[in-house]
């Protein structure tokens, strides 16, 4: 097979550059390991960015989010057992974020790129990459049969743990990396609303978040030792953790339902650099990862694209490399910008192992001055609802 562009992996970063690149006319083949149906029931992100909005409405792939999607103009930062509202639309001249989960994202650009001829090979497995630095190829293993796609260029979108970094020579890479000594334990709630918006709880006994998923579904996280297991937490326990580090002065307490899903995620930061090595460049998970608390994952992913395709568009329009080649410097300024406040989110909201009463106090103080100080919650709004596409 041949193809200009050749794409490993089927999560927000290979299927959005599919489908900008089909938008500018450039053909691509998306290579993914999964099943369709293991990628549409992928339960991960849910914020959605500004820019990612406006990205899905202005390329034709927003209708379904804006009918089913939940538009949030703030979200509430809680600690000392009081709530503080941020108001984004009011600290960033209007802008706002979209509640939608990653795996609707996923269906709406999978139906988009095959009602338009897109190619996406599900199910491909052992994907190696070849001749980066000549004509590159991909070779897999798709229905029990080796194949091979000879291409213009391959984009790196499998995630942390894919193939497309590690194919990347050891002393030409530079990975820069943070593990945390705590995790989240996510739930899945049937259940309405607890709040009409987001609430970012600290508490003494850990980290807390309230987030939705749609009118009766909730998604809530708190913070967990990372080495913990789900079969040790019963409902009760887990409800009874969430009104303990959720309580406020005046007796707050979530909306408790059926616990339909449970799960552990690691935190870590993690960048690597360069992101793009001969014909190969890294986008999304594949390059870095950031701690969900700044809600960044998916959208940095979205990011990473839309830089890309107006690389490789410019390349295959105009015949310029200068896009191409600074493509990791371009991506990485924004990468390291979503790193620091991720890194900053997650230090002032959660509790380190140790924590002394001094470092207890700095984390109140930061909160208070974010939640008194309109310069400090234009920081956190701005990054928070995304700085605009490069
Ligand atoms: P992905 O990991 O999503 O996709 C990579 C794809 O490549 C996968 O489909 C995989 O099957 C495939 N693949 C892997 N190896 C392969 C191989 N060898 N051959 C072929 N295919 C291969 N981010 C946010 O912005 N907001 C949030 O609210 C948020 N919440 C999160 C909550 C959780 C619990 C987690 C874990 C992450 C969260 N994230 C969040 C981050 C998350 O959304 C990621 O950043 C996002 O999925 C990154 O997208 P991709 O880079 O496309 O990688
Ligand atoms: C989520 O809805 O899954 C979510 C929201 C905000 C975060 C992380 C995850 O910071």
């Amino acid at each position: 097979m041949r193809t200009q562009v050749g794409i490993v992996g089927a999560g927000p970063a290979g299927l959005m550059l599919s489908h900008l690149l089909a938008l500018e006319g450039i053909e691509s083949v998306v290579l993914e390991s999964r099943s369709r149906a293991d990628v549409e029931a992928t339960l991960r992100a849910g914020v959605l960015e500004h820019g990612t909005v406006e990205l899905m409405k202005s390329t034709g792939i927003g209708e379904r989010m804006q009918r089913e999607g939940a538009v949030h103009r703030g979200t509430e930062l809680r600690f000392s057992g009081r709530g503080h509202r941020i108001d984004f639309a009011d600290l960033t001249g209007g802008k706002t974020i979209m509640l939608y989960a990653q795996h609707e994202v996923l269906k709406d650009l999978i139906a988009a790129r095959l009602a338009s001829g897109g190619t996406i090979l599900f199910e491909s497995g052992d994907v190696a990459l070849r001749a980066l630095d000549g004509a590159p190829r991909l070779a897999f293993a798709l229905g029990g049969e080796r194949r091979e796609i000879e291409c213009d260029f391959i984009a790196g979108c499998d995630g942390f743990h894919g193939v497309c970094r590690p194919s990347i020579p050891e002393s030409e890479r530079t990975e820069y990396a943070r593990v945390y000594p705590f995790g989240w334990f996510g739930i899945l709630v049937e259940a309405p609303p607890s709040s009409p918006e987001l609430i970012y709880a600290h508490h003494a006994r850990g980290f807390a978040l309230v987030s939705t998923r749609s009118a009766d579904i909730q998604r809530l996280y708190f913070q967990c030792d990372p080495h913990d297991s789900v079969d040790r937490w019963s409902d009760d326990r887990i409800w009874s953790e969430f009104r303990t580090r959720l309580a406020t002065v005046d007796g707050w307490a979530p909306r408790e339902g059926r616990i339909l899903q449970k799960n552990i995620v690691a935190m870590r930061s993690f960048v690597c650099e360069p992101m793009q090595h001969g014909r190969l460049f890294l986008a999304g998970d594949a390059a870095h990862i950031v701690p969900p608390t700044g809600a960044k994952g998916l959208n940095l992913a979205v990011a990473d694209v839309w830089v890309l395709s107006r690389a490789l568009a410019a390349f295959y329009r105009e015949g310029r490399r200068d896009l191409l080649e600074s493509y990791s410097a371009r991506a990485l300024s924004r990468v390291w910008r979503a790193e620091h406040f991720s890194w900053w989110m997650t230090s002032m909201l959660h509790t380190f192992p140790g924590n002394d009463p001094f470092q207890e106090r700095l984390q109140i103080s930061e909160l208070n001055y974010v939640t008194s100080s309109r310069a400090k919650a234009v920081t956190l709004a701005e990054n928070y609802v995304g700085l605009p596409l490069a």
